[in-house]
């Protein structure tokens, strides 16, 4: 078969499954009102926060000391920070970077996320004494050394 039957095959496909979505679309959905919801429920499940990753997001707490954080390409400053145990906390990050970042401890559930330019809080309770990995989540910033540490201490 020759390029341009490919093509007018290919052309063909296109409009008949083109016309099979809209028509499946436009008949139950509007017809009984239970496409759509169903449709709609599929796509707030889907739903990710920026990068991929979930954003369990924390409110800061009112009167808790902070801890801030500054956030550039590619690295935290500084890179370890000590907080006490069992006592409120808010971890701010300045991003000074031009890209977005992210501040995460995964083995917390802590996550807080800043654009460029920007800062955000994220207030949490150490659960126990420790040492826990900081990361920047957004692939390939914590391999290029976006990482730290979160001394937790008794
Ligand atoms: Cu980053």
């Amino acid at each position: 078969m020759n390029r341009l039957g490919i093509i007018g095959i290919a052309l063909i496909v296109v409009a008949v499954v083109g016309f099979t979505v809209t028509a499946s679309l436009a008949g139950p959905g509007l017809g009984t009102g239970w496409g759509w919801m169903g449709w709609m429920h599929g796509d707030v499940d889907d739903c990710c926060g920026p990068g991929g990753y979930a954003s369990p997001s924390a409110a800061p707490i009112p009167g808790a000391p902070e801890v801030v954080i500054g956030a550039t390409e590619f690295s935290f400053e500084p890179s370890t920070v000590e907080v006490p145990t069992g006592k409120p906390v808010n971890l701010t990050l300045v991003n000074d970077g031009s890209t977005v970042h992210n501040l995460t401890i995964p083995a917390l559930g802590v996550s807080v996320v800043a654009g460029p330019g920007q800062r955000a809080t994220v207030g949490f309770v150490a659960p126990a004494p420790g040492t826990y990995q900081i990361v920047c989540t957004i692939p390939g910033h914590a391999e290029a050394g976006m990482t730290g540490t979160l001394v937790v201490g008794s």
